[in-house]
């Protein structure tokens, strides 16, 4: 009853995505300040899916008028992802496309002034007008990058790429969810909640708080 339930959830998922593409995209990758690729084409429902490198980069949906700085409606914020040493950041940064307008997006790192640099790309930009070209251009005037308060618009989604200290097939099929956000001054910390077939953080805590509280109830 279950697995039929399961397969069933399954083969629904797979026929919504049936023409859904997840695009990825690295960002920061030989420690180039730039996305690779910064252009790419999507369809509505394609998941862009960013990678990051070190060291310490984010991705921030922009308009083309203001270049470094947030889109004013809607968007989405990867908050910073450090990386110590080499290889990618835990987790990748997942973002649904619902239309095929021309989509902005930058790093809003300033060490190194990043956006300012070229750190930044589109998604279905159009090849004459308002280009990626043109966006990096007018970044090289912005005194320097802004970015949300906190992370949204996407969903952090454990790397199965990035040097793994649980194995690839459990990293493959765990997947992550922001919860909560608090920016306080430079710093952003990240609340997720984690879901995966063997689900055994929460299990174990559940019961550990289960257990607690019947102790508490048994002692009074
Ligand atoms: C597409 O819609 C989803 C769900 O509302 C949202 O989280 C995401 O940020 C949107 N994508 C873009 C590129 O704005
Ligand atoms: C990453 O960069 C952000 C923005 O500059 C900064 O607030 C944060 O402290 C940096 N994290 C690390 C670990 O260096
Ligand atoms: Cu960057």
């Amino acid at each position: 009853m279950r697995a039929t339930t399961l397969a069933t959830a399954a083969v629904v998922a797979l026929a919504s995505h049936a023409n859904a593409d997840t695009i990825r995209i690295d960002v920061g990758q030989n420690n180039a300040l730039a996305f690779s690729p910064d252009s790419v084409t999507a369809k509505v429902g394609d998941i862009l899916d960013f990678h990051f490198h070190a060291i310490n980069h984010s991705v921030v949906m922009g308009d083309f008028d203001t270049p470094c700085a947030p889109a004013k409606t809607g968007g989405f914020f990867s908050g910073f992802m450090p990386v110590s040493g080499s290889g990618e950041a835990d987790e990748s940064f997942q973002v649904k496309v619902n239309s095929t307008d021309p989509i902005f997006f930058y790093c809003a790192q300033n060490t190194f002034s990043h956006c300012k640099s070229g750190m930044s790309g589109v998604v279905n930009g159009p090849s004459s007008g308002n280009t990626l070209a043109a966006y990096q251009s007018a970044a090289k005037n912005v005194k320097s990058a802004s970015n949300p308060a906190s992370v949204f618009g996407g969903s952090l989604v454990a790397d199965a790429s990035s040097s793994p200290t649980t194995s690839a097939a459990a990293a493959a099929t765990t997947s992550c969810t922001v919860t909560s956000n608090s920016g306080g001054g430079n710093g952003y910390k990240r609340s997720t909640t984690c879901t995966s077939g063997a689900g055994s953080v929460q299990v174990s805590l559940g019961i550990v708080a289960a257990f607690t509280f019947g102790m508490a109830i048994l002692m009074s």
